[in-house]
């Protein structure tokens, strides 16, 4: 259900808005205008030279400014929707403490692990890491474990802005309960008053995730319910109704940009808001062109940022997580089939629930928004192809005795304690077979590029497939059909850019990303099993300059990452004694 821009956009913000200042092209055919400032009715600002038509792949605002945060990794009792279960949480709350900084400011966050069983690594999702894979926070990639006890200091440099989340990559962590808000601050290709931050949408789990894969590793398990914002109410077997609904509070007449993110175990949602459309403005880290529509479906670690303008008639309303059944069916008891549910208040006293009805059509298939409205602002074409790798997807029981997703007959098994960037630092080219490798070589220039393609042409089951390091390029996806180099074709003109998309089920999924990067990056589907299943590979690129000039250039083996801890000797050393050892891929 899309309405054409022009007339809506207006309407919504009035034509100020739309115009704005003329752009020039610079000697270098980027756009560029005159500094304005960033305000409420100027978003497409932001400061001296840099606005939202700034190439921000190659240019990044030199602010000077550090933004130091701390994470307590920790235990604690947590009870989203009534029903108390213990979670691991970054500073004892589900979602974790925000974190935020300005386009082109750098980031520190000193982790530690309070954790008494487990170790744990931070991943940053979407952000780029541009030369510094090695605070990407993947075990067995890019780092070893925290080990309980420890500390990492985690500090880069941020070069994109927009919504994301923060979550640890260590086994089903992330599905426990730590994950966070990141936000960086930029321009937007669209206006709005407040900003409300982002809005989780999950499924939840009443059982821990851990327990459930030792009880049936490589099984699938329905769960409990599904949350929004980190809350939602319960009705038990019995009728029991524990928990509330979050409420979000607008005053009518002002716009909000809400941010958007799916952070579940392996839901899709349909987010739409009952008697109002929305603008949306970004499509994971890139900004697009704004478009009016009255639904957005969002697979697991995609985001989408919208406008919402508060214009209907003051009184209550229903926020809908819809749950796609076309993506993920339900087996089994329990309410996740129902719709997520939160209540929208134009008058904040109220606490009455919405009598709203649900008059939107939702997408009857598991896919993602149509590419035709996901227009970037920042046009950018695919240039030189260097390579195409193909990766077939299917699943096989000849590994580690349960169900796993192998790549080209692989599935992807990591050692916690060999990161394949120590190798690359080692100049080590002895891969196992189980970290799943793909070398894409040395010496690229500017315009290089690689293109993954995955076919899961044998394989019913729907991917949200996330690529570490880089925004991708979507060339090609389709449902229901193998990929045929020979026949199909690739857009490679300014294509949908993102860093999570849909692998349709029975089809492909073909992307492209700029070979600029140097380091190990990990791609992998979101659907927490999955990636515990290893439905993932690793891109060693360019390791040659990552070792010049890029992430390796300071790196000390010694004192890893500048802690003047060994972080492999010390998890070494806890592994001697742990508890629990590794039982799934390790991400
Ligand atoms: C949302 O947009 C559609 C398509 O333009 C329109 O038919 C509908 O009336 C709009 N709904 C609201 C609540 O503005
Ligand atoms: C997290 O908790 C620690 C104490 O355990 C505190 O020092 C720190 O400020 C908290 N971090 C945030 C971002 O709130
Ligand atoms: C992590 O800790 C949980 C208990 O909190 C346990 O079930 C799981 O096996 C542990 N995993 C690892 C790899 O330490
Ligand atoms: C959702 O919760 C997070 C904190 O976890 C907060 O930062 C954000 O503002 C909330 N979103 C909305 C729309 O209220
Ligand atoms: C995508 O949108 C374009 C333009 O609005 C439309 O022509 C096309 O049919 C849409 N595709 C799908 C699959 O809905
Ligand atoms: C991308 O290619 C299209 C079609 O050839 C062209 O019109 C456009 O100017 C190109 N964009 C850039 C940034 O080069
Ligand atoms: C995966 O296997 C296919 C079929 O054998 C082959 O064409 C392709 O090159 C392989 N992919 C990689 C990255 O090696
Ligand atoms: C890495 O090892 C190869 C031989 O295996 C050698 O040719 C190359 O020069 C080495 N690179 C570095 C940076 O030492
Ligand atoms: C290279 O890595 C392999 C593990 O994959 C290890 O067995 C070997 O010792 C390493 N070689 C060197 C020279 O460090
Ligand atoms: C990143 O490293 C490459 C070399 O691999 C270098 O050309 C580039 O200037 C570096 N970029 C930044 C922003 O540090
Ligand atoms: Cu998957």
């Amino acid at each position: 259900m899309i309405a054409p821009l022009s007339g809506l956009v207006a309407a919504l913000f009035g034509a100020a808005a739309l115009a704005l200042p003329a752009p020039e092209v610079n000697s270098l055919g980027l756009f560029e205008r005159e500094t304005c400032t960033n305000s409420a009715t100027s978003r497409e600002c932001w400061s001296d030279g840099f606005d939202i038509n700034t190439n921000f792949y190659l240019e990044t605002p030199e602010t000077g400014v550090e933004r130091e945060y701390w994470l307590s990794v920790e235990e604690a009792d947590c009870a989203p929707d009534g029903i108390s279960r213990k979670c691991q949480t970054f500073n004892g709350t589900v979602p974790g403490p925000l974190i935020t900084a300005d386009w082109g400011d750098t980031l520190t966050i000193h982790v530690t692990n309070n954790l008494l069983d487990n170790g744990t690594t931070v991943h940053w999702h979407g952000l780029r890491q541009l030369n510094s894979s090695e605070m990407d926070g993947v075990p067995g990639v890019t780092q070893c474990p925290i080990p309980p006890g420890g500390s990492m200091t985690y500090s880069f440099r941020v070069s994109q802005y927009g919504s994301t989340w923060y979550h640890s990559h260590f086994t089903f962590q992330v599905s426990e309960g730590m994950f966070g808000p990141l936000i960086i601050n930029g321009p937007a290709s669209s206006d709005y008053d407040e900003d409300l931050g982002l809005f989780f949408l999950q499924d939840w789990s009443h059982t821990p995730i851990m327990e459930l894969w030792a009880r049936n590793r490589g099984g699938f398990f329905t769960l409990d319910n599904t949350l929004i914002n980190g809350t939602n109410t319960f009705t038990a077997s019995d009728g029991t109704v524990t928990g509330e609904k979050y409420e979000v509070v607008v005053e009518k007449g002002k716009s909000y940009r809400l941010r958007l993110i799916n952070v579940a175990v392996d839901g899709f949602f349909d987010f739409r808001i009952d008697g109002h459309n929305f603008t949306v403005i970004s499509t994971d880290f890139v900004p697009v062109q704004p478009y009016v529509t009255d639904s957005v479906q969002i697979g697991i670690g995609q985001r989408y940022d919208i406008v919402i303008e508060a214009n209907a008639e003051a009184a209550n309303y229903w926020i809908r997580g819809g749950w796609n059944t076309a993506c993920v069916a339900i087996g089994g008891s329990g309410d996740v089939s129902g719709d997520a549910t939160a209540i929208l208040r134009y008058d904040a006293t109220s606490t009455e629930d919405p009598t709203t009805e649900d008059t939107v059509t939702t997408m009857t298939q598991c896919f993602d928004e149509n590419k035709s409205h996901l227009i970037p602002i920042l046009d950018v074409n695919v240039t030189n192809l260097k390579s195409v790798f193909v990766e077939d997807l299917s699943l096989s029981t000849a590994f580690h005795g349960y169900l796993t997703w192998t790549l080209n007959g692989s599935t992807l098994y990591l050692d916690w304690d060999e990161p394949t960037l120590k190798k690359v630092h080692d100049n080590n080219t002895s891969y196992d077979s189980e970290e799943n490798i793909i070398s894409v070589g040395n010496g690229f220039a500017a315009d290089d590029w690689a293109v993954l393609v995955i076919d899961t042409a044998a394989i019913a089951v729907n991917h949200p497939m996330h690529l570490h390091g880089h925004d991708f390029f979507i060339l090609a996806q389709a449902a229901g059909t193998s990929f045929d180099g020979s026949t199909d074709s690739f857009n490679l003109v300014n294509p949908t850019r993102r860093d999570v998309a849909i692998l349709p089920a029975n089809g492909y999924l073909a992307i492209a990303f700029q070979l600029d990067n140097p380091g190990t990056w990990l791609v992998h589907c979101h659907i927490a099993w999955h990636t515990g299943e290893g439905l993932a590979l690793q891109f060693v690129e360019s390791p040659d300059a990552a070792l010049t000039s890029g992430a390796l250039v300071n790196w000390d083996n010694s004192a890893w990452n500048g802690n003047g801890a060994d972080m492999c000797a010390a998890w070494e050393e806890y592994t001697t004694n742990q508890v629990y050892p590794q039982d799934d891929s390790g991400i």
